[in-house]
């Protein structure tokens, strides 16, 4: 089966709600739609994600230009993977060419699934099952994060990330009170910082959550500043989480090289996709790390079924405008689409209307 053609299609994805880090905003998601046809009629279905609408067009045109690299090229994932690191040698494989190489792999290892008519995870040689999800939401003070808090109850989850990093650490405490008081002992709860403290910021605002039984407390610190997670996870009892800024393999094994951090959860994105995420999971196996996913909840549900080392299912939905199929939520749980390959069918109207 041989690769005739690459599309890709900018939109604008729109959120339930606004979605407030302390690092920024985010009021829609600012996606490229990849389909990878193949001389068979199979298409390989992928998304990449840019954060800044602005950076839409660049990674539209990085996918379009390393996609044109695999035309002609047989749907052998691992190869073209290979094929597009070499290509990349000496420009590197961070920011937007990793992303390309990532929402490329994804769409290469849909396309190998669909051909065999079975979900992403059973091509890995696993079995889907349920997977402990979390509901992911923005920076909510104490007055609003308690409605979020009861409909995360309602809704099923097994747990809540709220967003922390206000200006003062009084009003991150009072959101976390206020959300475990809403959450009752059901749900956890785990916070994310979004890089937005100063290191010593961070290992203060740190210690005074380590009481809190949380269970974590996600990127302290810069995502580059492994030297400061390491302190701060050597200082707290909390496990500390970081990941989704690893752009690569690499990056991970560099982390764990530094203790940076009690548990992992890669990006398949920026990890460089499902053979990047492959790899991960094997750091994190032969490193002892709990492994959580960030985002890309679809294809995050069929890999964390083939993850040794599976920890939690982020649930903040990217796509979902766009998607057909809902997410199924049981007992705390994402039930994994059994869909051919990740379980990406658009709805081509809500497509075109949110084209960017
Ligand atoms: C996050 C940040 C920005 C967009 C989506 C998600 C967050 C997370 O870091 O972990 O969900
Ligand atoms: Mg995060």
């Amino acid at each position: 089966m041989k690769i005739t053609a690459i599309r890709t299609t900018p939109v604008l994805a729109p959120l339930p709600s606004p979605l407030r880090t302390a690092s920024g905003s985010i009021e829609r998601f600012p996606l490229v739609l990849i389909e990878l046809e193949t001389d068979a009629g199979i298409i390989g279905r992928a998304y990449a994600q840019a954060y800044l609408p602005e950076l839409l067009p660049a990674l539209e045109g990085a996918v379009a230009g390393l996609g044109g690299m695999l035309l002609g090229q047989a749907l052998c994932p691992r190869d073209l993977h290979e094929l597009l690191r070499r290509r990349c040698r000496l420009l590197g494989l961070k920011g937007l060419a990793g992303m390309a190489l990532g929402a490329l792999d994804m769409a290469a290892w849909d396309g190998v699934a669909r051909s065999r008519g079975e979900p992403l995870a059973r091509t890995l040689g696993a079995e889907l099952r349920p997977l402990r999800a979390y509901n992911s939401v923005g920076l909510y003070g104490a007055a609003e994060v308690v409605a979020v808090a009861e409909q995360t109850v309602a809704a099923g989850f097994a747990g809540l990330k709220i967003k922390l990093g206000f200006p003062s650490f009084a009003e991150d405490l009072a959101a976390v009170r206020a959300a475990w008081r809403a959450l009752g002992d059901g749900p956890g709860l785990m916070v994310d910082y979004n890089q937005s403290p100063s290191t010593p910021e961070a290992l203060r605002r740190c210690r005074a959550l380590d009481d809190e039984g949380l269970e974590w407390i996600e990127e302290p610190v810069l995502a580059d500043d492994l030297e400061g997670c390491a302190r701060i996870a050597a200082a707290v009892r909390t496990p500390i989480q970081i990941g989704e800024n690893f752009h690569g393999p690499g990056e991970m094994r560099a982390a764990i090289a530094a203790g940076a951090m009690d548990l992992v959860m890669p990006d398949v994105h920026f990890v460089h996709g499902v053979t990047g995420w492959l790899e991960a999971a094997a750091l994190a196996h032969a490193a002892g790390l709990p492994m959580s996913s960030h985002i890309f909840v679809e294809a995050s549900a069929q890999l964390l079924c083939a993850t040794p080392t599976a920890h939690w299912l982020e649930v903040l939905d990217a796509a979902g405008s766009l998607r057909r199929a809902p997410l199924v939520l049981r007992d705390g749980c994402l039930v994994p689409s059994d869909a051919p390959g990740i379980g990406l069918e658009w709805m081509e109207d809500a497509v075109e209307r949110h084209r960017a």
